[in-house]
Parts: structure tokens; sequence; C-alpha cells
């Protein structure tokens, strides 16, 4: 499946060196992954999770392989792109094939780096790409209004429920407020869903501010914050500078930078897990000899949809799923300990996976 983040934002504000940073700390630990694929603008970067090398120490895994998200740099978004400037409506597409969007506001001051509007100012920046998006939704929404006339003549039922939702959008995009701001009922989530719309998608604030500021933020990322708050979006505060000499260093020597830079953790691990969060994902493990791996799905997965992520057969033939809860793995000092303590279950296909479950599932081949 694969969950990926859109990296947008106004031209020269780091998307692309926050994105380099990205996929070079992913490049780097290549090794460890079987399937790192790589596009120039599209990559897959491991979900930082110190719990995984605590299984595979437990079990003496020899492979330790972490789930990933993805990251798509996506570049051409300026003022009047939904009108065909810059790279017009090409940014698009590849917006809408994205399950959130992470947008880079630039919150530093460099004389040196054009800043497209002549000044800096992330919240301004900020509507001029809200914006954008909502005209383009605006349009879609037309486009697909048109589209059902037809279908809304002789009844059908679907068109009267996508007809519904798309005024809802516009009510919400007329008076100048995304899509995400529209209360979806569960039963309407799917149709809501494929209407793709690019401002119902989550978003989370990534405040690129200037290197010496990486730890305590500043004014404007400040004010970001505030905004991202009222609207329920998530919020992060990074130097992309930083990030993108710290990819370059080995483990212990990133760790040193990082302290006398006064961060706990690289802001790439905090961009990544904050992503994850956005997106309501969590991990479950399955752990062996051979390899503890992590598995990303969506809260309120059950089992078999679970097992899905690893092999469609899994979720066929599923008969039940072994699970231990990750505290009483390490507890039990691994499988046995565990089983012993009677802290195994036995689960079946209504069993909601929790974060951090270690399963093994048993199934029909
Ligand atoms: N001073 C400073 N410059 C930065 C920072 N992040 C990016 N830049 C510079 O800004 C310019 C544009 O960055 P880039 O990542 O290509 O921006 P994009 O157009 O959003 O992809 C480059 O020269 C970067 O080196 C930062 O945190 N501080
Ligand atoms: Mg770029």
């Amino acid at each position: 499946m694969g969950f990926r983040m859109g990296i947008v934002g106004l031209p020269n504000v780091g998307k692309s060196t926050l994105f380099n940073a990205l996929t070079k700390t992913a490049a780097a630990q290549a090794a460890n992954f079987p399937f790192c694929t790589i596009e120039p603008n599209v990559g897959e970067v491991a979900v930082p999770d110190p719990r995984l090398e605590k299984l595979a120490g437990i079990a003496g895994s020899k492979q330790i392989i972490p789930t990933r998200i993805t990251f798509v740099d996506i570049a051409g978004l300026v003022k009047g792109a939904s009108k065909g400037e810059g790279l017009g409506n090409q940014f698009l597409a590849n917006i809408r094939e994205v399950d959130a969007i992470a947008h880079v506001l630039r919150c530093f001051e460099d004389g040196d780096v054009t800043h497209v509007e002549g000044r800096v100012d992330p919240l301004s920046d900020a509507e001029v790409i809200e914006t954008e998006l909502m005209i383009a939704d605006m349009e879609s929404i037309e486009r697909r209004m048109a589209n059902l006339t037809r279908k809304l003549k002789g009844g059908d039922k679907e068109a009267v429920a996508q007809e519904r939702l798309l005024k809802q959008a516009l009510a919400a995009l007329e008076t100048g407020k995304p899509a995400r701001s529209v209360e979806v009922t569960e039963d309407d989530r799917k149709a809501w869903d494929m209407l793709q719309l690019l401002t119902a998608k989550p978003v989370l604030y990534v405040c690129n501010v200037a290197e010496d500021e990486a730890a305590s933020g500043n004014e404007w990322s400040a004010k970001v914050a505030h905004m991202a708050a009222e609207q329920g979006a998530g919020h992060v505060v990074i130097s992309a500078r930083i990030e993108e000499e710290i990819s370059q260093l080995d483990a212990d020597e990133a760790q040193m930078f990082l302290g006398e830079m006064g961060l706990d953790e690289a802001g790439l691990d905090r961009l990544i897990r904050a992503g994850y969060d956005l997106l309501g994902l969590q991990t479950y493990f399955t752990v062996g000899p051979k390899e503890a791996r992590a598995w990303t799905i969506r809260k309120g997965t059950l089992a078999p949809q679970a097992a899905a992520v690893i092999h469609g057969d899994f979720e066929k033939g599923f008969i039940r799923a072994e699970t231990i809860a990750y505290d009483d793995y390490i507890s039990g000092n691994g499988e046995a300990g565990a089983r012993e303590a009677g802290k195994l279950r036995v689960e079946g296909k209504s069993y909601e996976v929790k974060d951090g479950d270690v399963l093994h599932f048993l199934f029909n081949a």
C-alpha cells in the first residue's frame, strides 16, 4: 500500500533541501532496504522506531527492516498556478496522489536566497498556496457537478450522494475555507475520499528556520504554530540546512552535532513521525530469527486487513493471529517468556490490531 506525503510550498522555501536530506538519510541506510526505489522526486523514508531494535535484540534477528513512508517533492506551486502560471496544473495531479501534505514555509531570512514574493511572511505564503489549491478544488467540483447532471436525472443514488458532498465542499470553499473543514460522517467517508479534493488532505506545516533557531524556533514559526493549532493541522520546526548536514554524517557524528545544536533528535525523525501521526497510522511488528520488521496500518485496522499488508494471501486465508503486546514481549524477554506468562493471545478476524503488537499470522495457503 504505502503512504505518501507530498512536500509543497512556494519556490525557494527549502522543499528540495528537505527532500534531499530525507532521502539521503534513507539512502545511507539502503543496505537494510531490499525495496529501496528512489526516483528523482520520490523517495522512501524509514519511520524511526526504537522499539524495532529492542525486539530484534531479544529475538536475535539477523535483519532489521523498518516500515516506510514515501515523500514526493512537488515543485511548481506559485501564485496563479491554478491558472497555468509556473508549471501550471502539472503539480495538481502530483498532489492528488498523496495522502497528506507537508507544507514547507520559509521562516528564515537570507539575502542570498530570493523570496518569490520579496519578503519573508510564512502566514501569507501559506495563504497563497492554500488559495491556489482552493481554486483548483472549486474548478474540479464544477467539472464533477456538470458530469453528474445526466446521472442525477436518472435518479442514481451514488450521484445524489456525490452531489450532496460536492455542494458541502463548495460551500466551505466559497467562504474561504478548505474542504478539510467539512465534517464528514463515517458513512460518507469513502465517497468523500473519492472526490480527491486537494484541500481535503491533512496538512503538516513545516517551518524551515535558520540554523541557529532550529532548537528554539522564532517569531515566524510561533505564528505558524498558532495558525496550525487553529486549523487542527500538524506543525514541526526544522532547519532544512542542518538536516542536510546531518544527513551526511554517520550516526555518532550526527548525535554529537545534534548535541551541539541543542537538539534531542534529528528534525527529520520528528517530521516523519508527525506525518505518520497526521495520517492516523500505527505500526505492528513481525519478529523472528531471520528478521524483525515493522509494518504500517491505519488505526482501527482489523487483523485480516493488517495481514494483507504483508501478503494478500494472508488476508484471504486468514485463520488467526497470535498476538503479544509490545510491552509484554519486552517484559517476557521474548515470545517464549510472554507465552509462559500467559501474554500470548489468539485473536480472530474481528481483532483490532493495536500499535506495537507483535503478530504471527496463521493462514490457509
Ligand atoms: N539560509 C538558509 N537557506 C536555506 C535553508 N533551506 C534552504 N535554503 C536555501 O534556499 C535555496 C532554495 O532551496 P530549495 O530547497 O531548492 O527550495 P525549493 O525551491 O523549495 O525546493 C537553496 O539555495 C537552499 O540552500 C535554510 O534553512 N537556511
Ligand atoms: Mg525544489
